[in-house]
């Protein structure tokens, strides 16, 4: 049985069985204060404003008995996964491994590199750590969902531009529909999350759909 979902560019029929949520990167260092991304410059309170709604879709979610998919980005102490391409890039006053108010700068295990406690993963959830800004690059997450009979994927997290939109755009390329929930996805530059919304549903949704996460709400509350 598949729910209805009002979307754009048209409604998403929305399969619980073959879905999963995936939840990218909502990690310490880019969404609290004092972390990574606040050191930068960023306005960290545009990205802590999606936390309410972010939760109640998780809750939602799990209650309707869907698969959970979380991400970080998240690289080896060493870096021998970080090629010089990304080390080299980005603010010289702050880099990949460097220390940090939270630790070491996306760096496995480190406290700014865990997920915000309201968002946390629980038993039974798929928790990925991705050297990249795609959660599919190196991580082994496609063959995750095929074991798991998974076709469509619901995104939200950070940020909407970069690791977001990749994931997405890597997902449309494997095959995957993918439906971002619009207020549960943030960037420190609103224009950028505005043109990404259009640009996924452009083109009769060339790389997928969009909907508010009320939309998702309101149909699992049917269920
Ligand atoms: C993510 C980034 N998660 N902006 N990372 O989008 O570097």
């Amino acid at each position: 049985m598949s729910l209805n979902i009002p979307a754009l560019p048209f409604d998403y029929p929305l399969d619980m069985a073959r879905a999963a949520l995936v939840i990218i990167d909502m990690q310490r260092d880019f969404i609290e204060p004092g972390g990574f991304g606040e050191t930068l410059g960023n306005n960290v309170a545009l990205l802590e404003a999606i936390v309410p709604a972010s939760q109640a879709m998780l809750a939602a979610w799990r209650q309707a008995g869907g698969l959970v998919v979380h991400t970080r980005e998240a690289h080896k102490p060493d870096l021998s996964d970080c090629p010089p391409a990304k080390l080299n890039r980005g603010s010289p006053a702050l880099r990949i491994g460097d220390v940090g108010n939270m630790g070491r700068i996306l760096i496995a295990g480190e406290p700014g590199n865990q997920i915000i406690d309201a968002l946390a993963p629980v038993a039974g959830e798929i928790v990925i750590d991705k050297p990249g800004k795609g959660a599919f690059y190196a991580t082994g997450l496609h063959e995750m969902l095929q074991q798991r009979g998974i076709q469509q994927l619901l995104f939200m997290g950070v940020t909407t531009e970069v690791c977001v939109q990749t994931t997405m755009r890597e997902a449309n390329d494997r095959g995957y529909d993918g439906l971002l929930l619009e207020d549960c996805t943030e960037s420190y530059f609103p224009q950028f999350k505005a043109a990404t919304l259009e640009m996924v549903r452009a083109q009769g949704g060339i790389v997928g759909w969009t909907a508010p996460s009320t939309a998702v709400l309101r149909a699992l509350a049917a269920l």
